[in-house]
């Protein structure tokens, strides 16, 4: 009995510490210009924490599909606009992944410019990694996340490697990934993307292309705040936690 009141008692503090400290999964956020090794931070942090249950998502995913018209004139049109994407279904996605549901994520062509009809889905995690150049642009998804990175690239070298990522794998010529740099991707990172830096939890330089001390640290922080949580975990096998807690 004795037993069974201390079980109950500490089963009492973890339900009480995931009330006040963080229900559903550790959700990181990843910002920075494009061809910034955003996606190379992300894939890092996930093979140091393979032992987690863990999803990765694109902001690119999440891409409006352009309209007839703005198809008609698709050399004007500004991709690195906040408004090119669709922030409610961002946040609706997260917030779903949250409570622990599964989500569907749509699926964005870069060179038709449209959504596809299909729909990848994505599991519930302990750990929700997701990336994009605008991300830190919107207050509601900010407020979703736990922990908020930012890679830091200098601008040469982002524009060598998205030159050769758009005529290798987006179907570009290096005249119009060009054009497309100097109208719209160098101003609207100036405007939009750089400004969010300040928001940042983590700043990460990554010119060299790898920071693996940055990448301990920040694994390093997952993993204590995974920790408590596993605590919490423990004690919903008692039936003392929320329902939407899962093991
Ligand atoms: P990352 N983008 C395209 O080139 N075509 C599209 O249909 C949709 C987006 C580009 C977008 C932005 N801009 O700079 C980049 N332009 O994808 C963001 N022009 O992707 O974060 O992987 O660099
Ligand atoms: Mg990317």
């Amino acid at each position: 009995n004795i037993a069974s009141t201390a079980a109950g008692s500490l089963a009492e503090v973890a339900a009480q510490a995931a009330v006040t400290t963080r229900c559903g999964p550790f959700i990181i956020g990843v910002a920075g210009g494009t061809a910034s090794g955003k996606t190379t931070v992300c894939e890092r942090i996930m093979e140091r924490l393979h032992d987690q249950r863990l999803v990765m998502i694109s902001m690119d995913s999440f891409y409006r599909g352009l309209t007839e018209d703005e198809m008609k004139n698709v050399k004007s049109y500004n991709f690195d606009h906040p408004n090119a994407f669709d922030s409610e279904e961002i946040v609706k996605v997260l917030l779903a992944l949250k409570r622990g549901e599964t989500v569907e994520v749509p699926e964005y062509d870069f060179c038709t410019h449209q959504r596809s009809s299909e729909t990848k889905q994505v599991n519930p995690a302990d750990v929700v990694i997701i990336e994009g150049i605008l991300l830190f642009q919107f207050d509601e998804i900010l407020s979703l996340l736990n922990m908020k990175i930012f890679v830091d690239t200098d601008d040469d070298v982002r524009l060598a490697r998205r030159i050769q990522r758009d005529t290798v794998s987006r179907g570009r010529d290096v005249q119009g990934v060009i054009d497309q740099y100097t109208r719209f991707v160098k101003p609207m990172f100036e405007n939009f993307c750089l400004p969010t830096k300040r928001v940042a939890d983590v700043i990460i330089p990554w010119a060299r292309g790898d920071n693996t001390v940055a990448i301990d640290l920040i694994v390093q922080h997952i993993r204590t705040k995974l920790g408590r949580n596993d605590l919490t975990r423990i004690y919903s096998n008692l039936d003392v936690l929320p329902g939407n807690y899962q093991t």
